[in-house]
């Protein structure tokens, strides 16, 4: 078999690369390690940013999240026993950001890209990646008992944190930046209607606590929890209990509790491999950095990493010009580094941290009290949140 660009990983990224292509008349195939099934069980991200939702409308795929996703012009800082909101809309010239979960982008991209008669190779095991650095790039993979080769001209490694993209590249070849946090988050998504209209990011003594939501009925509420705890101990009781004591008063007694239809712990990481691509392997999305949850921005970071690749290989095919494929690195870079910054920042200024005693929580809550009071501060904040501009 042989194709323009294979592509690994069918995530938001991988889809995304693939109909952005497919839109240019660029020739794709997607490896995927899961079935579609098991890739669309897995509850993730929650927001997206403008430029997210613009390229999803880009490549045709916008309808329904534009019929099904709540646009959001503001959100809740909530500490001391109340809540303050953050005017996205007006701190930032009328920017706002859409709740639509991942799964529901991974759906609409999988139908789309099913529509188009696209290759998508599911359960592909033992993915391996070959002579990148070299003329002659191909992929192999297992499936039902036989071993298969695609020959191409490009690779793109979008097969997230965990993929055999960045692992194929030599250690000498790569730099890891890595920071893991002491914590985790318990997720819990519930058929209840959200307890308020906007997210809510609540710093409490006994620990950070969000409450988002998918639709007007589905809610999605985390909170922090040590990394040694299990999930087995997390009846919903008690996972609702602990919820509301994180909350400020009026938030608790609004809040509308049910039975968990999904409930895990996810570790919290931030992430940067550098750099991102190796000869004719490229690397986008969560293979190569990761943030931690607190912002937002994984999954919009993915996107806009798919938009500077694409855009590369358009030029690529179309002009015959190295110049996108030279600078892909790069350009992705500036705007992965502002993102962990405020990422981390945000899940600093939130979240309990073992070894920061008393005079921890006292610095956050003048910190939350200066950023709430201080437009400047506000603007900041609500800036980095609707997402930076491509080139900023
Ligand atoms: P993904 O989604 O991990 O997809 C990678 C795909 O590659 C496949 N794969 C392989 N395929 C073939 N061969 C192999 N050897 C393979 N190894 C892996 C995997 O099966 C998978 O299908 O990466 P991608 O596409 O880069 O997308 C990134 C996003 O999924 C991620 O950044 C976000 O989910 C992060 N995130 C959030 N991002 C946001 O922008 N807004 C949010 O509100 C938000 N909330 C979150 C989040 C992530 C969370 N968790 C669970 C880490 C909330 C949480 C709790
Ligand atoms: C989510 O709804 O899953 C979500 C929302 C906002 C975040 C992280 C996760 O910052």
């Amino acid at each position: 078999m042989r194709t323009q660009v294979a592509i690994i990983g069918a995530g938001p990224a991988g889809l995304l690369l693939g109909q952005m292509l497919h839109q240019a008349g660029i020739d794709n195939i997607i490896l995927e390690r899961q079935s579609a099934e098991h890739v669309l069980s897995r509850i993730r991200a929650g927001v997206l940013e403008q430029i997210t939702v613009d390229l999803l409308d880009q490549v045709g795929v916008g309808a329904r999240m534009h019929h099904e996703g709540l646009v959001h012009d503001g959100f809740a800082l909530s500490f001391g026993g109340s809540k303050h909101r953050i005017d996205l809309h007006q701190l930032t010239g009328g920017k706002t950001v859409m709740v639509y979960g991942q799964t529901e982008v991974t759906r609409d991209l999988m139908v789309a890209r099913a529509a188009a008669g696209l290759s998508t190779v599911y359960e592909a095991a033992d993915v391996e990646l070959h002579d990148f650095d070299g003329t002659q790039p191909c992929v192999s993979y297992g499936r039902i008992g036989s071993r298969q080769r695609i020959d191409c001209d490009f690779i793109a490694g979008c097969d997230g944190y965990h993929g055999v993209s960045r692992a194929s590249v030599p250690a000498a070849a790569i730099t890891n930046y890595e920071k893991v946090y002491p914590f985790g988050w318990l997720g819990v998504l519930s058929d209840t209607p959200p307890v308020a209209e906007e997210l809510i990011y609540s710093n409490h003594e006994r620990g950070f606590a969000l409450c988002s939501m998918r639709s007007p009925s589905r809610s999605r509420y985390y909170i922090q929890c040590p990394l040694t705890e299990k999930l087995a101990d997390w009846s919903d009781q008690n996972f609702w209990d602990e919820l509301r004591r994180r909350l400020d008063p009026a938030t608790a007694e609004a809040l509308i509790t049910g039975p968990s239809i999904e409930k895990s712990i996810a570790p919290l990481r931030s992430f940067v491999a550098e750099p991102m691509r190796f000869g004719k392997l490229f690397l986008a999305g969560d293979a190569a950095h990761i943030v931690p949850p607190t912002g937002a921005k994984g999954l919009n970071l993915a996107a806009s990493d798919v938009r500077y690749l694409s855009q590369a290989m358009i030029e690529f095919y179309g002009e015959r010009s190295q110049a996108g494929i030279d600078h892909y690195s790069a350009r992705c870079l500036r705007r992965i580094w502002k993102a962990e910054r405020f990422s981390w920042w945000f899940t600093s200024l939130m979240h309990r941290f073992p070894d920061d005693g008393l005079i921890g929580h006292k610095l956050q809550s003048a910190e939350l009290d200066y950023l709430v009071g201080s437009r400047a501060a506000s603007t900041v904040m609500a800036e980095n949140y609707v997402g930076l501009p491509f080139d900023a």
